[in-house]
């Protein structure tokens, strides 16, 4: 069979270790369920996986041969700081069209910081297409 590589034509924007919680599914509020989530921005969609790949982050679709625990569509997806929603320092907040909702969390703010650039610009990127 053909490498993974080559299946997925869509480059990695970004991918790195988060902590994530879901807040809402589908409109319906969620308890909150903070965890470690190794996240992988591609394509037109957040991928969630409950491991990094077992090599270092490669800069193609996801940690080969690993499934993702899950994954949303960004197009049309609303992206805020999460402030008002969680005591924790560095927080993004994103809501997809069909009303799932999710909180992303870093100690480092740099790096939280790059995940907001990085996410805006897919979804600004999507607006456009
Ligand atoms: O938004 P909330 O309800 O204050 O979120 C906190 C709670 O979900 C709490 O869990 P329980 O109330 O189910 O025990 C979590 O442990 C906290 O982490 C949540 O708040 P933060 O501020 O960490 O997002």
């Amino acid at each position: 069979p053909l490498p993974q590589v080559l299946d997925d034509p869509h480059e990695v924007e970004r991918s790195g270790m988060l902590n994530v919680t879901k807040i809402a599914q589908g409109g319906r509020k969620l308890r909150k369920n903070w965890g470690p989530s190794w996240v992988v921005l591609a394509g037109n969609s957040l991928v969630f996986y409950r491991e990094p790949p077992p090599t270092a982050p490669c800069t193609v679709w996801g940690p080969a041969g690993s499934r993702p625990e899950s994954s949303v569509d960004l197009r049309g997806a609303a992206l805020a700081h999460g402030r008002q929603l969680s005591s924790r320092r560095n927080v993004l907040h994103i809501r997809t069209v069909p009303g799932h909702e999710f909180l992303l969390q870093s100690d480092h703010e740099a790096e939280l910081r790059a995940w907001h650039r990085a996410l805006r610009a897919v979804i600004e990127r999507l607006d456009r297409e």
